[in-house]
């Protein structure tokens, strides 16, 4: 009987060396599952190498490793991605962009209606589901996770060409508040562009393990997204390597594009004091806005930056919709700017140098409600925020400086942010998808305790 054991044990013993010795000297294993973000804006995807422990966030033809979440249809064919937004400008009823927003989501007719105000292309109620009208040659209606299904085939075929073989298998994030018919959306979707999904996990959870939270010994996590257009607070608590979310709070209406439009009326009020009108043509207000951008990425790393473009003013005082426009209004300046009206547009070239004491400046009041769903978390939490371990910023906002310091004195406490930002959950879920692909035979393989009941706390 014991002769019987050992010879078992022998075996055993065996098998494990020649797995430990295949492990050494046979070509590096092919990562076999994608890890995806699909964000509102951008999405990614990405694998762990399991030979070397690394994550590789894939780039397109162009290198980009984050394609648009935009989805374009013409007569001739779809296109996606880059291609997309291309096409946004001049085929804006047929582009569709925010998927995200809808998918699974089950709206009452009036907030149906109201959302979709906000967009060019044409959102239609299919029993409290949103689909799209999109009309080519030929009118028809496509669902949300028909979008991002398309989304989902291109980063596909991306993961295909870099890792040479065909992929089938995916672990994709979704923001934490999803609820259960969003996150089975994002799984039709995935299932639509040929992938089965092996796992889906929240976004914030995704942020702390692309800082490695999952191996290390801290208990209480703070997660801040803080995007383009929202800002998303999460509490997560590590419980035996596995993450629970306790609390979320946001804001949907904060974020980078808050701050550009701060800097943009600022602008705004320059070239009126200076010129005595505002421009008027769109290829000109279309590129105030992306210096805008500009400068405000530069401000980022440097001190100061530069606004300088030549501007074609009207020669009389035009006034911009909703904006207010000092009263100097005399009699004399009304007959004036009559007279004006007909003579030639003024060429001016305009330049102002921003600070970044200034753009902080514009910005301080929203940049300070950040803490509000921040203060919140830790409320329903029942946390002080000494009990917070570690602090993880997440999405392309936190690059702001001033934003780091608000967090930074908010906390004492230096907040994670080694990793880039934008990167954050793709790195995330790519890391997942290396345990899921049994990249080691002995990895846990779920690092996320799902938590149904937990409610989403929004102040805008
Ligand atoms: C629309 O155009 C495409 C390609 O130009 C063509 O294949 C398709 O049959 C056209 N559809 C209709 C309804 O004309
Ligand atoms: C989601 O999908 C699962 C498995 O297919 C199913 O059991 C569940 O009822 C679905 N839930 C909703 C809300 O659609
Ligand atoms: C920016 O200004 C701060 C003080 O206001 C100074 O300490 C720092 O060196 C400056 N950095 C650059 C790049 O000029
Ligand atoms: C941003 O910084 C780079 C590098 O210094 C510079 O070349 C570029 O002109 C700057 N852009 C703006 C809008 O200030
Ligand atoms: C400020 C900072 O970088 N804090 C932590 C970020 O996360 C790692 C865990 O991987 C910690 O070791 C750092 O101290």
């Amino acid at each position: 009987m014991s002769g019987e054991m050992t010879i078992l044990g022998s075996a055993i013993l065996a098998l494990l060396l020649a797995g430990y010795l295949a492990q050494q000297y046979l070509p590096m294993p092919t990562p076999k599952v994608l890890g995806i973000d699909l964000g509102t804006t951008y999405c990614s995807v990405g694998v762990f190498h399991p030979g070397t422990g690394d994550v590789k966030v894939i780039m397109d033809d162009d290198g980009h490793q984050s394609i648009p979440s935009i989805v374009s249809f013409t007569e001739k064919d779809i296109y996606v991605g880059y291609e997309g937004l291309e096409l946004a400008d001049a085929n804006p009823h047929n582009t569709i962009y925010d998927a995200k927003r809808f998918i699974g989501k089950i709206f009452s007719p009036e907030e149906l209606e109201k959302e979709s105000d906000r967009y060019q292309f044409k959102v239609v109620n299919n029993d409290g589901e949103a689909v799209y009208s999109i009309k080519t040659n030929e009118t028809f209606t496509v669902t949300p996770e028909y979008i991002a299904s398309q989304l989902l085939l291109k980063l596909k075929k991306m993961a295909e060409k870099y890792l040479g073989i065909p992929v089938s298998k995916a672990v994709i994030s979704v923001p934490a508040e999803f609820d259960e018919r969003q996150r089975n959306y994002t799984v039709k979707a995935a299932n639509l562009a040929g992938l089965d999904i092996l796992r889906v996990i929240n976004e914030p959870t995704a942020a702390a393990m692309a800082y490695g939270l999952h191996k290390v010994d801290v208990f209480n996590v703070l997660v801040v997204d803080l995007g383009g257009g929202t800002l998303d607070v999460s509490l997560l608590n590590k419980q035996g390597g596995m993450f629970l979310t306790r609390a979320m709070a946001g804001n949907n209406k904060l974020g980078g594009q808050d701050f550009n439009q701060r800097l943009l009326q600022y602008l705004y009020d320059k070239i009126y004091s200076t010129y005595g009108s505002l421009p008027s043509l769109k290829e000109e207000i279309h590129r105030l806005r992306q210096s805008v951008e500009a400068v405000k990425l530069n401000l980022t790393l440097y001190n100061s930056s530069w606004v300088r473009m030549p501007l074609t003013l009207p020669a009389y005082r035009s006034s911009e919709p909703g904006k207010k426009v000092e009263e100097d209004r005399t009699q004399e300046n009304v007959a004036l700017n009559q007279k004006d009206e007909s003579s030639e547009p003024q060429k001016v070239h305009f330049e102002t140098e921003i600070s970044r004491k200034l753009f902080e400046h514009l910005n301080e009041d929203l940049f300070q409600k950040i803490l509000v769903p921040i203060e919140r978390v830790l409320k329903e939490g029942h946390l002080g925020k000494e009990e917070v371990d570690e602090i993880v910023l997440v999405g392309g906002s936190t690059r702001i400086p001033r934003i780091r310091q608000v967090i930074r004195d908010f906390f004492s406490k230096e907040p994670n942010t080694s990793v880039d930002p934008d990167l954050a959950v793709v790195i995330g879920v790519a890391i997942q998808a290396g345990i899921m692909g049994g990249s080691w035979p002995l990895q846990v393989s779920a690092i996320e305790i799902p938590n149904r009941h937990l409610r989403k706390t929004n102040f805008n």
